[in-house]
């Protein structure tokens, strides 16, 4: 169906919104996707994300609800956690939570108490706002322990994570990143934390897809806790999951009279404890993606997301772009302008301007303000949903390289490369855009 005739009930009822999906949806068709953290989900998510399961209330869990009338809800929910368990070995899914933070806020619920110490990477390192970050709850609440990569080489420093955690004891350490492209090395971490005796949790928000499709290690065997969102390598709609063990390896020393064990704690953290009633179009919709990510499409398209971002990260630093940590093994690249004049925020905004849509974000070492900033995160996941190879990537990283380097004069050629790059696109299906 050209994307015209699409949402036909919309367009007559409320032109103002029809009208601008419709302009974003043909942003999205002449630009590149390259915000590491975006993706394109597929018509069938959309499909369940927009059926009418969004207009049933089931607050509670399957077979122990607060409303009449959900037996399919029930099966549906069941459907989602016995494929999210499947696809990451997990013993305990809980598929309730609205994204990533709300996933976050229920783990502290379940295994922390205000005041506790939390080990995590501060957001200006690649960490996220919910591992102790000062001006979300969970700096406010709790106290950050701060680690992160090291300044000199970008990479995390394990032998200097266990001194920090021998020193701090924190009850909490989380292994988990927005903005770090290497492979997080959990069996390090999972030592630390044993030695200490502090909870492991691991926030897999940007990598869920590759460690569903074996791209990266797998958390599970490792941490306490999983938690993720779905809408990233995953492909899924909106929305977070948290994965965890059955018994709490800590019961003894932090709950010794609950009756509660560990993923107890974490779905009545969820509900009643955080949300009321659960998303159930959406959860109908992270089935959907659960199962397309447990085929072999889905692996070869993680592999080819890993292939293009490291050809793009060679394609870049031929071109005399510096890349912090040293490459990726994942699916982002951190573009490092440290030594120039110009910002991470003008090279973000001039790409943007371009038709490569990214954004400014710290890199190790950085001494630029947080909204100025000395880098730009990158992914491929985006460009690899619409299909793209390695031989793709040399033609977007040449535009990248024309764009920064025609900086701080770079108008003209932020204009051409918008007009080649809204041709190229023309040469792709976009999933959940084009037919
Ligand atoms: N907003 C996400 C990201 O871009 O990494 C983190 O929540």
């Amino acid at each position: 169906m050209p994307t015209s005739e699409r949402y036909p009930h919309l367009k007559v009822t409320d032109p103002e919104v029809y009208g601008l999906i419709q302009r974003q949806t043909a942003l999205e068709g002449s630009t590149l996707k390259m915000i590491a953290s975006e993706n394109y989900a597929s018509f069938s998510v959309l499909e369940a994300t927009g059926s009418s399961l969004t207009n049933k209330y089931c607050e509670g869990y399957p077979a122990a609800r607060y409303y009449e009338g959900n037996e399919v809800m029930d099966e549906i929910e069941n459907l989602a956690i016995a494929r999210l368990k499947a696809l990451f070995t997990a013993e305990h899914a809980n598929v309730q939570p609205c994204s990533g933070s709300p996933a976050n806020q229920a783990v502290y619920r379940a295994i922390m108490t205000p005041g506790d110490k939390v080990m995590g990477i501060p957001v200006s390192e690649g960490g996220h706002l919910t591992h102790g970050w000062k001006v979300n709850f969970s700096g406010r609440d709790y106290v950050q322990i701060p680690f992160g990569p090291s300044q000199e080489t970008g990479l995390l420093d394990y032998d200097q994570i266990r001194e920090i955690a021998r020193r701090e004891r924190p009850r909490m350490i989380w292994c988990g990143t927005t903005a770090y492209p290497r492979t997080i090395e959990y069996d390090k971490f999972a030592e630390i934390a044993q030695e200490v005796e502090a909870y492991l949790v691991a926030d897999i928000a940007h990598i869920s897809g590759l460690v569903a499709a074996g791209v990266h290690p797998n958390p599970v065997p490792y941490c306490d806790i999983v938690s993720s969102t779905t809408h990233k390598m995953m492909r899924g709609p909106r929305s977070g999951f948290i994965l965890s063990r059955e018994n709490d390896r800590y019961q003894e020393k932090y709950y010794p009279e609950s009756k509660f064990n560990l993923a107890k704690r974490i779905d009545r953290a969820v509900f009643p404890g955080l949300q009321g009633g659960p998303h159930m179009n959406v959860i109908a919709a992270m089935a959907v993606a659960f199962g397309e990510a447990a085929t072999p499409a889905f692996k070869e398209y993680a592999q080819q997301v890993v292939k293009n971002a490291r050809h793009l990260g060679e394609c870049l630093k031929n071109g005399g772009i510096r890349l912090a940590c040293g490459g990726t093994d994942t699916h982002m690249l951190l573009l490092d302008f440290r030594n120039e004049t110009f910002t991470g925020k003008e090279v973000a905004e001039a790409l943007g301007r371009a038709g490569i849509i990214a954004n400014f974000n710290m890199v190790p070492g950085d001494t630029r303000k947080p909204f100025i900033t000395s880098g730009v995160r990158m992914g491929t996941p985006g460009l690899t949903s619409m299909g793209m190879k390695e031989s793709d990537m040399e033609k977007v990283g040449e535009w990248i390289l024309r764009v920064v380097h025609a900086l701080p004069d770079s108008a003209a050629t932020e204009k051409a490369v918008r007009g080649e790059i809204a041709e190229f696109c023309k040469g792709f299906k976009i999933p959940g855009l084009d037919d």
